[in-house]
């Protein structure tokens, strides 16, 4: 066949604990912010739809992990919710929970679908909120105990770790554009977010070092917008750099290569924004950088040289420096309104292989959001030839990647059943299968039998 993928190419798809426990009470969970800012502003969530109301992985996990198997899947990719393992998010672990993930990830193991756990998705444990979140340099140390504690429960059996999904999302969201609790605008604050989180980051790399994991790989998961400028003018060139440095470097560079891009660190000096920094950081930072990394893609960014000045008098923001644009003739997921262009999928592994150690990657998500899925259902299932097309065109060029060297190992969904999803709750449906919200009864879509047959036959012509 044309398209040959390796034989040990992980197939599979990628779901979080808050998109799709639910259980929110039961269990003994603690509150995280979700389910605080749903408490306080309801009005924000679609259809006024909070985190409580999932398809209950919590309770059908068996019945979920059959279907992955016999859909093809060989890993899955989950996250722990912390405020579930430890409520609170510092102190006594919860023992309910300790039997719940085991019996998940001896569940996966028993279908011999590997498990990829992810220990941090946007779901902060509200009282760490509460003093301050990852602006309060404390919740490093809470989050560096809070991974050894599930490295060590854990561990025998995952060996695929990841310390963050998209961690710049509750930067860009908790405290520059107003899309995550706690909605603050404040670049000082922001950035000082974004660094905390590098460090905590870094220290769980560090502690799971020091436990040895037989097996073990620790990496990071995040969104990578390759950032195109509308032209060859250096004005243009210059503002997509700079937005590079903000959404993919500043996460990037210090992950896999263990320092800061010294072009960002002077921006930051420049306007005065460099965030507090302690003695042995450099060195924390250095000393762990990832051996996996996960890669997040749905579009690119496509930037062009600032039109208008800023006020200069007005808070300091990234988009000081750049203006999006939106590219003539560009191809749009008409059910989402984000652009399609699968060759960003090509470029982000063509810049990992040529300036990042060509580090081992996968792609963790990547995935097509449709509103009102019902309508494409005929005879019961949901006819998303859309979507086949969607992941076997982004396929195409992951497969042309990995011929010309690059070493990415996988591919993984967004997502495996139709999950809630943030402020937009159940707005864009992305899973293989379909969930009936009454009945929770789920329903493969067309896109799972394909994905199926790819994943048997490691690829398609
Ligand atoms: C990614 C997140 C996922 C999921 C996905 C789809 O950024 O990691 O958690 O939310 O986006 O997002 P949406 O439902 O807003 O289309």
């Amino acid at each position: 066949q044309q398209y040959q993928f390796p034989k040990d190419f992980w197939w599979g798809s990628a779901t979080s604990a808050t998109q799709i426990e639910g259980a929110a009470d039961e269990g003994g969970r603690g509150k995280n912010i979700w389910d605080y800012w749903y408490e306080i502003e309801p009005e924000r969530f679609y259809n006024q739809v909070g985190p409580e109301y999932t398809s209950d992985f919590y309770h059908r996990y068996q019945e979920d992990i059959a279907l992955m198997k016999e859909y093809g899947h060989n890993s899955f990719r989950l996250s722990i919710s912390w405020s579930r393992l430890i409520p609170g998010g510092t102190g006594e672990v919860n023992q309910e929970a300790v039997s719940f993930y085991n019996h998940v990830i001896d569940e996966l193991i028993k279908q011999e679908i590997e498990p990829f756990v992810n220990l941090f998705h946007f779901d902060m444990p509200l009282e760490l909120q509460e003093i301050g979140g990852w602006e309060n340099r404390d919740v490093t140390d809470m989050y560096q105990q809070y991974a050894k504690t599930a490295f060590e429960l854990f561990g025998d059996r995952v060996k695929k770790w990841f310390t963050f999904n998209e961690p710049i999302v509750p930067v860009e969201g908790g405290y520059l554009y107003n899309f995550h609790y706690p909605n603050i605008v404040d670049a000082k604050r922001a950035f000082q977010v974004a660094y905390h989180t590098i460090i905590a980051h870094a220290k769980a790399v560090k502690v799971f070092k020091k436990l040895g994991i037989k097996d073990g790989k620790i990496g990071i998961i995040l969104n990578l917008t390759p950032s195109y400028p509308r032209s060859e003018n250096p004005a243009d060139k210059r503002a997509a750099h700079i937005a590079d440095l903000f959404f993919n470097r500043s996460f990037l560079d210090p992950a896999v290569l263990g320092y800061y891009p010294q072009d960002l660190l002077d921006l930051l000096a420049e306007y005065g924004h460099l965030p507090e920094i302690e003695g042995d950081d450099a060195a924390l930072i250095r000393e762990n950088t990832i051996d996996l990394l996960g890669v997040n893609y749905y579009q690119p960014r496509r930037v062009k040289a600032k039109e208008h000045l800023p006020n200069p008098h007005g808070p300091f923001m990234p988009d000081w420096f750049f203006d999006n644009y939106e590219m003539p003739g560009r191809r749009m997921n008409e059910y989402r309104g984000w652009e399609i262009y699968e060759k960003g999928i090509y470029d982000i592994m063509i810049n990992l292989r040529d300036n990042y150690h060509n580090i081992d990657s996968f792609i963790s998500e990547n995935g097509m959001g449709v509103q009102n899925e019902e309508r494409f259902i005929v005879d019961g299932q949901v006819q998303d030839d859309y979507r086949i097309t969607f992941i076997r065109d982004h396929l195409k060029w992951l497969h042309q990647a990995i011929e010309e060297g690059c070493h990415a190992k996988g591919y993984h969904l967004w997502t495996t059943m139709d999950n809630w999803s943030w402020a937009n709750a159940y707005k864009n449906r992305y899973g293989f299968f379909s969930v009936n919200l009454e009945t929770k009864e789920r329903t493969p879509k067309k896109s799972a039998y394909w994905f199926k047959r790819i994943s048997e036959r490691h690829g398609f012509d």
